[in-house]
């Protein structure tokens, strides 16, 4: 199959690129390394120091004899996106390439315009390229379990059924988002639901839970093939943030309360997931969701476990309850669907106490690396 990742230098669209090209697809990354410019912004490197992208896919190409190639373009700007689209005419089109930090969009006016112009333009011009050109293409988007936000009745796969007033109709999902990259990702979801009733596009919303993991099959093979893992305030997700405070005897950095619940996924179920949503497209016309996560903590939950993940390697964690610098709830019902990832064939590879372990050692293993002036959240969501 002929693959376009978008954002495949991040996280997780270059673990995502040589999965694809180990199993023999044809792979085409789109990235304008914006990423690394927010990093710099910020003051902010990842946990390891990050090849270059002509690095990575020499290193893979010398290693394994497949070609990665990629396109160096911004999704803003749709000239780049209809050449890139209809000279390779993908048969599926996996979509990361947009800013995925609440903390960075809520830092100031211009990073929440950013934020929103970025990534829903972005994914317009994606969605336009496709219905000229490539109208079979099955695109696959990621979306955020945050979308939903943390409603007090049960979050159902991206749509509802709804009785009013003696009648029914299945609607989507409400959204009641927590950050202005969250709602982001809501209005790309209205524009793709929209343009599959429209154009009859076929489009999978991935609403993604938090992400945790460092290594993958293809990233352990050599360290140029290495993906950006990030412990910081702003890319730093909370079960990473834990895990490299835990390992620099620094307090785990608790917000509010702790009972902030949310769906968590390791990174290599990610690629699982993506995986299947691009080996079963859905119907031309269907806007499918699929809610992408494995397993439910709140906060409280997980620092209980690296506390015990630290006490097995002999290191004894602590607990800092700070300020909440977000406004969301830190006690509150959260009950989740996530069943149609399982139907499609996902075997998930849970939170054990062994995969704490080993994250935990890899972490211990460059802890000099750590820079704990990072830790402190420096971004509030009242400060307007
Ligand atoms: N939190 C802490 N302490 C920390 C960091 C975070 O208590 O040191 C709390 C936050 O207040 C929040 C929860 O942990 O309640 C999750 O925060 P996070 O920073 O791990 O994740 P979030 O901001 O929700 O965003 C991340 C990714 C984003 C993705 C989202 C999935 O950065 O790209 O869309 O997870 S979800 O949360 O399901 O919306």
């Amino acid at each position: 199959m002929k693959i376009l990742i978008l954002g495949g230098d991040g996280y997780l669209g270059w673990p995502t690129a040589m999965h694809f090209s180990d199993r023999g697809d044809n792979v085409l990354i789109i990235d304008n390394f914006v990423k690394r410019r927010w990093e710099m912004e910020d003051g902010i490197e990842p946990f390891l120091p990050i090849s270059t992208l002509h690095n990575r896919v020499n290193k893979w190409e010398e290693l394994t004899g497949k070609k990665i190639n990629f396109e160096i373009g911004d999704l803003q700007n749709h000239r780049f996106v209809y050449n890139t689209i209809s000279n390779f005419l993908p048969d599926a089109i996996v979509h990361y390439g947009e800013q995925p930090s609440a903390p960075y969009s809520m830092q100031s006016r211009e990073t929440a315009v950013y934020t929103q112009v970025n990534n829903v333009v972005g994914t317009m011009n994606i969605m336009f390229a496709i219905q000229k050109f490539c109208p079979q293409t099955n695109l696959i988007k990621l979306g955020t379990m945050g979308e939903y936000g943390t409603p007090d009745i049960d979050i159902e796969e991206g749509w509802l059924t709804v009785n009013h007033n003696g009648r029914s109709d299945k609607v989507m999902y409400p959204k009641k988002p927590n950050s202005f990259y969250h709602l982001s990702k809501v209005h790309d979801s209205h524009n793709l639901e929209f343009a599959c009733r429209i154009w009859g596009l076929k489009v999978t919303d991935l609403n993604q839970g938090v992400v945790y993991g460092i290594n993958t099959k293809q990233t352990n093979l050599d360290p140029v093939l290495r993906t950006s893992f990030h412990y910081d305030d702003v890319f730093g997700t909370v079960l990473n943030r834990f895990l490299v405070q835990a390992a620099v005897n620094m307090p785990l950095s608790i917000y509010g309360k702790g009972g902030q619940t949310r769906g968590f996924l390791n990174i290599r179920d990610t690629i699982a997931c993506v995986e299947l949503a691009v080996d079963n497209p859905g119907e031309a016309g269907e806007f499918r969701v699929l809610n992408q996560f494995t397993e439910q903590f709140s906060v409280m939950d997980l620092a209980e476990k690296v506390q015990k993940t630290g006490q097995r390697n002999n290191m004894k964690v602590d607990i800092k309850y700070l300020e909440n610098p977000r406004i969301e709830s830190e006690d509150h019902y959260y009950n989740a669907k996530h069943k149609k990832l399982e139907e499609l064939g996902l075997k998930p590879n849970f939170l054990t106490d062994d995969l704490l372990d080993e994250m935990f050692v890899d972490i211990l293993k460059n802890v000099e690396r750590v820079n704990t002036k990072l830790f402190d959240p420096r971004i509030k969501w009242n400060q307007g």
